[in-house]
């Protein structure tokens, strides 16, 4: 009786936990809210799609291609390789939108960027934190925590 109870406790608990998460953390399943076609990567976080908006890959930051520091510029240009290889122009990338900033001040489209891995999405703001080429960044307010990745 009592594992059942609890069993139901645990399950209350997770029913619970996923109703009053935000609609998707970085880890949970992908929600694509837009597909997009990558023009070109433009830096390890900012991607160019047809049509010519920028997506700034919401809660990362990774390192500027133009600044004074030479070791800086060496990651900026590793961060980019990394997302140019992942997301090469021409191909096709879902993207969530963060829906309580959904652009920043330079009217760059804020989102969670998925790239394809056969039929799976794969979360290219987690990727490149993995990968150690960009760091976390958190503005909120975002849809978004990125220190919710563990
Ligand atoms: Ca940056
Ligand atoms: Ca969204």
């Amino acid at each position: 009786m009592i594992l059942i109870i609890s069993l139901f406790l645990l399950a209350t608990e997770i029913f619970i936990g996923q109703n009053f998460s935000h609609s998707q953390d970085f880890q949970g399943q992908p929600v694509i809210e837009r597909v997009a076609v990558v023009s070109r990567v433009i830096d390890g976080d900012t991607i160019e799609i047809e049509g010519g908006e920028k997506v700034r890959l919401v809660g990362v930051d990774a390192p500027e291609l133009r600044s004074i520091d030479p070791v800086e510029r060496e990651l900026a240009e590793k961060a980019k390789e990394f997302v140019d290889k992942l997301c090469p122009p021409g191909s096709e990338i879902g993207l969530n939108v963060d829906d309580l900033e959904p652009r920043d001040r330079y009217g760059r489209v804020l989102a969670l960027v998925y790239i394809k891995d056969g039929d799976i999405w794969v979360n290219l703001n987690v990727e490149l934190l993995r990968s150690g080429l960009a760091e976390i960044l958190y503005m909120p307010p975002s849809e978004f925590n990125p220190y919710e990745l563990k």
